[in-house]
């Protein structure tokens, strides 16, 4: 169980990873900040002006240590709220383990995993989606994730859940009022106002949840599955994009056995490609596996591109068979996209080989999205295919969107808005303002955890307990 973050402590941490580089930079955080340093310097750090840095030499007992670069804050002017000196030393691993003992042995703890981070939510200088916010971009492996960071940090999104929940907390109010005047049957709340006001609020969370399917995609990667009959071209495609010779392709039908998935990031979105076992009728179990796996896959993916062989559409009979088997797929992946509670990924038709056969015009299968010609052997026509992925979720980080991606603000939205539609239906049928309070209040408290206004301890730990030490 870590401590209580705010028990008067001072807790240091090498901030920077450790090994050796060119700086390492330790931090200190507490009351005895400047105290505990003071005395590392020989009395040479109480006379610093805040926020300016001074370069001192540490000392370790009676033998110069380092020469740091020495940044001191004072509370509540800090990152944490609290005084703070960061030490930048010499980015050799003795002198950073030397001094964090010195600071030890001078009455410093050593902090958990996002500790800074926790006090600097305690003192009230970042509310908890940016406090989760800074984890999530230390976290970013790139562009896209960072940017969803970022824009979380900037406060857009804790800025609407706080307008929602002020707005909440005055007709909460009113309510309490109806229950203080409960013999007398006045009604202090505006039934209609308070009926459009909480359907704006659903809307709005409807958006919100709708979005975070997607910005779970940008932050993770977004995942496009290669599907379609054997042969037709899928492992090639898949090493095409890697421009790489990732998966065995061979003109052997179902040469591909198993899943198999690639990261790739393309203008800053990153994706998941899996290519997956070519599907037909097989009487092998160890086929048959590889193939559930594939519409496993396939059903839970943003993209699915069904791959089709340009020279099965040269005739009527061809396409019309090909047409039947993008449309039985299609059925088939909505329906398991429905049962998994996911939205159903998008199909996009990739005619392949059309090196070997022209692609068909004016072909559009029920089903699909869009059809596109290549030639994944040729690399004809990926260009367009990478830019089509990539559209939407580049224009939904350019819009500036608010993109929810943490899965305990998706918990806490669906919450609210559950307690919100009771709430309304209390209304419908006809609820006094005391009843109505009991689920308008359910919906306040998660809006609340949201921000950390509401928050019990344990969810804290949980939280800060995945950061890294030193932030
Ligand atoms: N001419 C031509 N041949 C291609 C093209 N794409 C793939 N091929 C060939 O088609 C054959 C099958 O390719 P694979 O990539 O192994 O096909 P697959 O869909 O992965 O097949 P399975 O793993 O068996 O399901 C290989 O001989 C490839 O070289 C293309 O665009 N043009
Ligand atoms: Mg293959």
């Amino acid at each position: 169980m870590p401590a209580h973050p705010l028990d008067g402590t001072t807790i240091c941490a090498l901030s920077t990873p450790p090994g050796r580089g060119g700086v390492a930079v330790v931090r200190i955080s507490g009351p005895q900040a400047w105290p505990v340093v003071d005395a590392l310097c020989r009395g040479k750090l109480e006379g610093c002006q805040p926020g300016r840095a001074a370069l001192r030499i540490l000392h370790d007992g009676e033998k110069p240590l380092d020469e740091a670069l020495l940044l001191p804050f004072r509370g509540p002017k800090s990152f944490t709220g609290e005084d703070i000196v960061e030490c930048h030393i010499h980015g050799s691993p003795f002198i950073a383990q030397r001094l964090m003992e010195c600071l030890v042995d001078a009455g410093c703890r050593p902090a958990l995993p996002g500790e800074f981070t926790q006090r600097a939510f305690l003192h009230g200088k970042r509310d908890l989606a940016q406090a989760e916010a800074i984890g999530d971009l230390i976290d970013a492996e790139h562009a896209g994730a960072h940017q969803l960071a970022i824009q979380q940090l900037g406060g857009g999104f804790s800025d609407e859940i706080n307008a929602f929940r002020q707005a909440l907390i005055e007709y909460a109010a009113l309510m309490e009022l109806e229950l203080d005047f409960g013999e007398e049957d006045v009604e202090f709340v505006d039934r209609d106002g308070y009926r459009k006001h909480v359907t704006s609020l659903l809307d709005r969370i409807a958006q919100l949840l709708s979005g975070f399917s997607t910005g779970r995609a940008i932050a993770e990667g977004v995942p496009v599955a290669i599907l379609g009959a054997p042969n037709r071209g899928k492992s090639t495609l898949l090493n095409a994009l890697l421009r790489e010779d990732r998966a065995i392709v061979s003109d052997t039908p179902g040469t591909t056995r198993d899943t198999l998935e690639e990261v790739l990031t393309l203008e800053g979105i990153r994706f998941r490609f899996i290519d997956t076992a070519g599907l037909r009728d097989t009487t092998d179990d160890i086929e048959a596996e590889g193939i559930r796996r594939a519409w496993a896959k396939a059903a839970s993916a943003r993209f699915v591109l069904y791959l089709v062989d340009a020279r099965d559409l040269v005739d009527t009979e061809g396409r019309e068979a090909t047409t039947r088997e993008i449309q039985d797929a299609a059925a088939r992946l909505s329906e398991a996209a429905i049962g998994l509670g996911e939205p159903v990924g998008v199909i996009l038709v990739l005619v392949n080989k059309t090196d070997l056969a022209p692609a068909p015009s004016n072909w559009y299968p029920e089903g699909a999205e869009e059809v596109l010609a290549i030639s994944a052997e040729e690399r004809i026509g990926l260009d367009d295919l990478e830019k089509r992925l990539g559209r939407d979720y580049r224009s939904a980080l350019a819009e500036d969107r608010i993109l929810v991606t943490n899965l305990r603000h998706r918990e806490a939205l669906q919450r609210t808005r559950d307690a919100l539609q009771k709430a309304l239906e209390g209304l419908d049928a006809g609820l006094s303002g005391d009843l109505l309070a009991v689920d308008h209040k359910e919906a306040l408290e998660q809006l609340g955890r949201i921000t950390g206004a509401v928050t019990p301890d344990d969810l804290l730990d949980h939280i800060f307990g995945n950061f890294c030490i030193g932030k």
